[in-house]
Parts: C-alpha cells; structure tokens; sequence
C-alpha cells in the first residue's frame, strides 16, 4: 500500500507541475533572454525591456510597437533555430570566426526514422557543399572515425548531453556550434522529410542554415538570407547574398 501511495502521489505532483501556466508575457520574457535580446536584469527595466521588445520584433519582421502583442506572440511561436541572435542583447557580427585548419572532416552521426541514412548524409554533404565554394580552400571530408571528426552531426531529443536541451516538437528545430566545434544537431522530435511538405520540416533547409553557423556565420537580419533565424520551409537551392558577404568576410581576405 506505501508503494501506491507513494505512486499515486507522484502522479498527482506531475500532473500539478508538468505543465504550468505561463502567461504570454513570461513568455516572451523568456525568449528575449534565451535569445540574447536582453539580459534578466533588462527585464526588470521599462525601457531596457522596450527596447528588447523592438529589437525582437524588428529581426521578426512585426510592427515595432515595443509592446506584447498578437504578432509578437505569434513570432515567438515559429519554428527557428536554437543559436541566439544577439549576445547579451548586444549587436552580434555576421560573422564569428571561421574555419583555420585546410581539411575538415564531418561524421555523421544518429540518424532519425524519417530519413533513410543515405537520404541523411547525401543531403548533409549536399548542404555543405552550398557553402564550401567560399570557404577559400578549406575542404570538407566525411570521415567514418568519430573521434577524429571536426564536425559531428547528429539527431537527438530533449536533453541530449550539449546544455541546450531540445523542446520536443515544434520552436527550436536544430542548433549548431562555431568553429572549432562546427558540430549540428537536429531536434528528434520533429518529423523529418527532405523538403518540408506538409506539416514535415525539410532537413535539407535546416541543414543548409545549421552549416552556415559550422562555417562560422551568425544570425542574418535580412529575412531571404539562409542565416536569417526563423523557418521559411523547404527550397533553399543557394545562398543569399548577404550570406556569401558574411562567408567573404571570414574567408577571402585569407
Ligand atoms: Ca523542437
Ligand atoms: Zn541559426
Ligand atoms: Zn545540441
């Protein structure tokens, strides 16, 4: 009879604090700062907190009103990649650091059940090479030895051991890492197809914006940029070139 007990109250602590209630505003509260818009303590400050509030809605392409409203909501609803747009609610640079070394291997690594693995590495070799025709030599090479690999990609879900715990489906699609980590994962969660039909998420499209962060970019304002943060669906076929102004800026004065 303990052991029920003891269940039964379990049950009942986890249907109390699973899913609590979070009005809108804590929210979008929590996005300015998962996202670098602003820090905590600019939270606490009227115009901190305005200004966070437009800068958001001006890289989200919404009214700058400055205040919470309908299409702020919506916005933070969207599915985006997980990597912050801003640092510390400070101006980022479109780009960090780029590659140094000549020969970078990739390996791929879990794959999900929605993509056969030869449909996985084809197309994540397929993005690459979108951007390594303005990596000004460095070459990208896939590589079976895990622990010799720069850049490792993989599916996981939820926590998966990085920090930066995935949200089941839906919101954060897939985050990367800067050089010299470069490595990709995608959300486990989300149903996978190569060009986003329906209600899939295209990993083609995902893939080509994740690598752009292994090369070394960062978040794009210029919403029919590859880095801008935000989904646009499948099709992505090139880069933009605000992209290739961010790859040149890392790369071609080498
Ligand atoms: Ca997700
Ligand atoms: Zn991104
Ligand atoms: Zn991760």
């Amino acid at each position: 009879m303990k052991g029920l007990l003891i269940v039964t109250l379990a049950i009942f602590a986890a249907g109390v604090y699973a899913a609590p209630a979070i009005s809108s505003e804590d929210q979008v509260h929590n996005y300015l700062v998962r996202f670098g818009y602003a820090t905590k303590e600019d939270l606490q400050n009227r115009a901190s907190l305005t200004d966070a509030i437009k800068k958001l809605q001006r890289m989200g392409k919404v009214p700058e009103t400055g205040v919470i409203d309908e299409a702020t909501i919506e916005l933070i609803k969207k599915p985006r990649c997980g990597v912050a747009d801003y640092e510390n609610g400070k101006p980022r640079y479109n780009a960090y650091k780029g590659w140094t070394k000549k020969q970078v291997e990739f390996y791929i690594g879990t794959g999900t059940s929605y993509l056969t693995h030869e449909e996985y590495s084809s197309y994540f070799g397929a993005a690459l090479r979108l951007w390594s025709g303005h990596t000004s030599g460095t070459t990208f090479h896939p590589t079976t030895n895990k622990s010799e690999a720069d850049i490792i990609t993989y599916f996981g879900s939820h926590d998966h051991g990085d920090g930066y715990p995935f949200d089941g489906r839906g919101g954060v699609l897939a985050h990367a890492f800067f050089p010299d980590d470069g490595d990709v994962h995608f959300d486990a969660s989300e149903k996978w197809d190569i060009d986003g039909m329906g209600d899939y998420t295209s990993f083609y499209s995902v893939a080509v914006h994740e690598l752009g962060h292994s090369m070394g970019l960062e978040h794009s304002e210029v919403e029919e940029a590859v880095m801008y943060p935000w989904y646009k669906g499948g099709g992505i076929d090139k880069l933009h070139q605000d992209d290739i102004d961010g790859m040149n800026k890392l790369y071609a004065s080498r």
